[in-house]
């Protein structure tokens, strides 16, 4: 018989075939207090009233920060800076619901979270003027930034697993942005993590942005959390504006991790601002978009939430704003203060001792500078970020 004259049916024949498809996928985004301030009460998590103050005073801190480090960048004195506007939520509420314990994997929009988590405020310059030193992430269980998108997540599923092989109560958690998701180190990383039982929490900000490139863009999923599911894991999508409702949605997946449950949470949220200092966002998305966002504003929101539970009246905003400008000026004179050990330093940390590859490199680049001094001012300005 000759294959090429075999008809095919253009008729649509009922042969029982129910295709798993995402319509069918049920995915609510858990809330606790609605756009409107209303909430739900059977949701309020078991805190003390210290504990719900302090999640407005460290978004507020991130507000404040970002907008100091923004300027900063402007006056040439940060090589970059990604601004955490408008996911304030979602960076304290996953930061707060954390142990300090806990290994934290950021990627660089979680200013608050890591300050939180014990690195300083001086650390966190000198990382964006480029000094090599603050990578350290001295006194502070904090890996480093992973400006490689997508990279860290194999390396969260490795620690996770040796402090699994340890006997360790912590977690290691993730932090990643919509994009990541989309890289195939992302995939490698959580497949493991789902076949090997670890304790990992992957935190993704769905902030419908990688850098211009928005969600339904870059994925046909609907939804990030969905994906969990083909690697074995639970999902979770939480309304990343909702400060308590990332708490919750963090806490239980923290939980989970612990028993041997890894869990993808998606944070559903907007970056207000642009994706780094090098960018202007009025090039590919509209104002309207970007007002119809800041309605939704996560420290408005929790505020009316502290107005109706009769806590608002424990903040005091100015107090706040200027005790955080001034330990902002402060880290900045430290910063300044701070003796760069030069470009060499790009060679010392990647490895406690220098493999005899890096020795080499490291050897290759000071016959460079014997040849061009020059080199060494021009590596020292290139432009960063
Ligand atoms: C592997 C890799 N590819 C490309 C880039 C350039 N880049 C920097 S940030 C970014 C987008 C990240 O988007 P997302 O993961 O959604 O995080 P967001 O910045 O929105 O918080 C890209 C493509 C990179 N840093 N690493
Ligand atoms: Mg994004």
């Amino acid at each position: 018989m000759n294959d090429s004259q075999r008809p095919v049916s253009t008729e649509s024949v009922d042969v029982g075939i129910d295709p798993l498809s995402q319509a069918k996928l049920e995915m609510d985004t858990y809330q606790v207090v609605r756009p409107d301030g209303s909430y739900d009460a059977d949701r309020i998590p078991d805190v003390d009233d210290e504990a719900f103050l302090d999640l407005y005073r460290w978004m507020l801190l991130q507000r404040v920060f970002d907008t100091r480090a923004t300027k900063l960048q402007r006056r040439g004195l940060l090589g970059t800076y990604p601004s955490g506007r408008g996911q304030e939520a979602s960076i304290i509420g996953g930061g707060f619901a954390l142990s300090p314990d806990d290994w934290i994997f950021p990627y660089g929009r979680e200013t608050g979270a890591l300050l939180m988590h014990g690195l300083s405020m001086r650390d966190l310059l000198l990382y964006w003027r480029g000094i090599e030193d603050a990578s350290r992430m001295d006194g502070a269980n904090i890996f480093g930034l992973a400006i490689s998108i997508g990279s860290h997540i194999p390396v969260v599923t490795g620690k996770a697993w040796g402090m699994k092989l340890e006997g360790e109560d912590r977690v290691a958690f993730a932090n990643l942005g919509d994009g990541a998701t989309s890289t195939g180190a992302f995939h490698e990383g959580i497949n493991f993590a789902g076949v090997l039982d670890v304790p990992a929490v992957f935190f993704c900000q769905n902030n419908q942005y990688a850098i211009s490139r928005s969600f339904d863009g870059q994925t046909n999923a609907e939804t990030v959390a969905q994906k969990a599911l083909a690697y074995g894991m639970d999902g979770i999508r939480v309304d990343g504006n909702d400060v308590l409702a990332v708490y919750n949605a963090v806490s239980k997946a923290r939980e989970r991790a612990l028993e041997g449950n890894p869990v993808l949470v998606e944070a559903v949220t907007y970056r207000r601002g642009a994706h780094t200092t090098s960018d202007d966002p009025t090039r590919y998305r509209s104002e309207s978009e970007v007002e119809e966002w800041a309605e939704q504003d996560p420290l408005e929101r929790y505020r009316s939430f502290l107005e109706e539970t009769g806590r608002w009246e424990e903040i005091d905003e100015d107090a706040i704003e200027k005790e955080v400008e001034a330990e902002f000026s402060d880290a900045v004179d430290a910063a300044d203060a701070f003796e760069d050990r030069g470009i060499e330093a790009i060679f010392d940390y990647l490895y406690e001792e220098k493999p005899p590859e890096l020795e080499r490199q490291f050897e290759e680049f000071r016959e460079l500078l014997e040849e061009r001094p020059d080199m060494y001012d021009h590596i020292e300005h290139r432009p960063k970020g």
